[in-house]
Parts: C-alpha cells; sequence; structure tokens
C-alpha cells in the first residue's frame, strides 16, 4: 500500500475512478507516477495514459507498464497513441472520453511530472464523495495549500496573475482556476459536451470550470502541496500562453454555443417565473 495516502472507507473505496494523465516525453516519471498511483487503496483505479507520440519513448514505456499492471486485473491501466502533439486540453479530452466510454464514476486529471502527489487522490475522492460538487479541485492557494519553495517570485506572481485575470473575466470566484489536479462526478462531464471544448492547451483547465459553473455545478477546492516537476522539462510554448490569455475573453463574450443558449434560457425563464409572469415557476 502507498505510505501516507489515505483508505476511504467501504463503499467509497470501491468507487470506480479513473485517472487521466496526458504526457510528453515524461519517461524520466512515468514509472514513479505508476507505481504510486497503482499503489493506492482503490481497488476500481484505473490508469489512463494520453501520450502524443512523444519523442523520449514515453508510449513503448507505458505500454511496458500497462502490461505489468494488467496482469493484475485486465484495463487497470490504459494508454492512448495519439498521433500528433495537440496540446494538454485535447490529451485530457481524449482520457476522458475513454473514462467514460468504459463507464467510470469519477475523473481526475493530473500531470505526468509528479508535480501533482498521487497520494491526494483519495482526499480528491473524498472531497468529492462527500460534497457532491461537480469538480473538486486539488488547490494551491486555499488555507493550507502551498506552492514548491522552488518557485521563484516571478513564477508565483505569474500564477497569480493568471488566476486574477481569470477571475476578473469569468467571475469564478475559485481561487486557483489555472490548477490541473482535480476530480470531476462523470455526469457533468457527460453534461458539458466535451466535443464542443475550444481549448487545446491549458486554458482547458479554466474553460472547464467555466461550463462546469454554466451548468450550476458547484466548484469545491480543497488544499494541496505543489511540487516542482520531478524530472524533464516544461512544455508550455507562447502559442500556449496566448490561447490562455485570449480564452477568458472567448468564453464571455464569444458566440454562444447552443447548450450555454439553452442555459441562458432557462435562465431567463426562470427569472420572469419569480417576476410572477413566466410559465417556468416551479412549486
Ligand atoms: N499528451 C500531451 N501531454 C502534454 C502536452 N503538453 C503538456 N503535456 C503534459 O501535461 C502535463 C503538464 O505539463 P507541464 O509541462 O508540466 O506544464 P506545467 O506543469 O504547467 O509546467 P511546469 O510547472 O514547468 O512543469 C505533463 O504531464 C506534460 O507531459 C501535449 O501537447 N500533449
Ligand atoms: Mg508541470
Amino acid at each position: 500500500m502507498n505510505e501516507g495516502a489515505w483508505s476511504l472507507p467501504s463503499p467509497w473505496r470501491e468507487a470506480r475512478v479513473a485517472v487521466v494523465v496526458p504526457t510528453y516525453d515524461e519517461a524520466g516519471n512515468l514509472g514513479e507516477l505508476t507505481d504510486r498511483v497503482l499503489a493506492l487503496d482503490l481497488p476500481n483505479l484505473r490508469l489512463i495514459i494520453a501520450d502524443d507520440d512523444s519523442p523520449d519513448g514515453t508510449g513503448a514505456l507505458a505500454d511496458d507498464l500497462a502490461k505489468r499492471a494488467n496482469e493484475e486485473r485486465p484495463d487497470r491501466m490504459v494508454v492512448l497513441h495519439r498521433k500528433v502533439k495537440e496540446g494538454i486540453g485535447r490529451a485530457h479530452l481524449a482520457g476522458m472520453q475513454e473514462a467514460l466510454g468504459r463507464g467510470d464514476e469519477y475523473v481526475v486529471q493530473m500531470d505526468g511530472d509528479l508535480s501533482h502527489r498521487p497520494e491526494y487522490i483519495p482526499h480528491l475522492l473524498g472531497t468529492i464523495l462527500a460534497t457532491q460538487a461537480g469538480v473538486v479541485i486539488g488547490s494551491r492557494y486555499v488555507a493550507g495549500g502551498s506552492l514548491s519553495t522552488q518557485w521563484g517570485r516571478h513564477r508565483r506572481l505569474l500564477s497569480r496573475f493568471a488566476g486574477l485575470y481569470v477571475n476578473t473575466i469569468l467571475h469564478l470566484s475559485v481561487r486557483d482556476p489555472t490548477g490541473g489536479f482535480k476530480i470531476w462526478h462523470r455526469d457533468v462531464l457527460e453534461a458539458i459536451d466535451l466535443n464542443a471544448i475550444r481549448s487545446d492547451g491549458y486554458s482547458f483547465q479554466v474553460e472547464m470550470n467555466y461550463r462546469c459553473k454554466r451548468l450550476g455545478r458547484a466548484i469545491v477546492e480543497m488544499p494541496i502541496h505543489f511540487e516542482e516537476r520531478n524530472a524533464g522539462s516544461s512544455k508550455i510554448s507562447f502559442a500556449v500562453q496566448l490561447e490562455s490569455m485570449l480564452t477568458p475573453f472567448a468564453l464571455r463574450f464569444g458566440r454562444q454555443r447552443p447548450q450555454d443558449a439553452r442555459t441562458g434560457q432557462d435562465r431567463r425563464a426562470a427569472s420572469a417565473g419569480r417576476r410572477g409572469g413566466g410559465r417556468a415557476a416551479r412549486p
């Protein structure tokens, strides 16, 4: 068993949880990550790796690890081999769709560089089960949360600014809206219409929070300690940063998708009902 990780009581520990990890050149981290995730006391956990044909051989390594894991239980570890590097958002979407297709009830998303401690996964699951939130975010910026001491002043400021920027435009009221360690209820992922997500890169995190809030589902934050990446290097490019700057505007002021328009109509009908003139008044 995984030292330092929670054991949840039954029936929570038997929940069907998929852990989706997008990887691009994470060969130096994947072995340890897989060991730590599969050592958790969650017997129905499935690990899904979404690799974009990493030049360092992460995909082949993942296949070897999966072969071993699946001797214990079939499909305990699934590897998606994607042909081109399309961004972390697209890789997450592929992993989420795989999880939904396999009937998993909760979907965790985490990075493959060990910045996100796998031992928090039972905490995330316990929190979503206890609160019935749509999504629980492992947050660096709520009380009890913390950042690696290796993060310099510039990086801390940038991260804080990004959070402020996103909250100002989208009114999310989330302390860590750009955080990437989360757990979702499958019903929210089904309601969101994953095919309509516009983000390719890191703005995926923000867009998903926004969609969740538009559905009227709660976003809950749980404190985590965020580590510096273990091995390898960051994949954040200028194009990805630009997308992160523009996406909040596109979400807030861009053309609404049919799903959002419906939500808007429902809201208008409900407020007309409250004023007494509508036919949508509820008992
Ligand atoms: N499949 C896939 N994974 C990606 C892509 N871009 C990033 N990733 C993975 O997404 C996760 C987060 O990427 P990082 O480069 O660590 O980004 P970050 O954590 O914001 O940056 P650092 O703090 O510098 O590590 C890692 O597991 C990456 O391997 C991509 O285009 N495709
Ligand atoms: Mg990272």
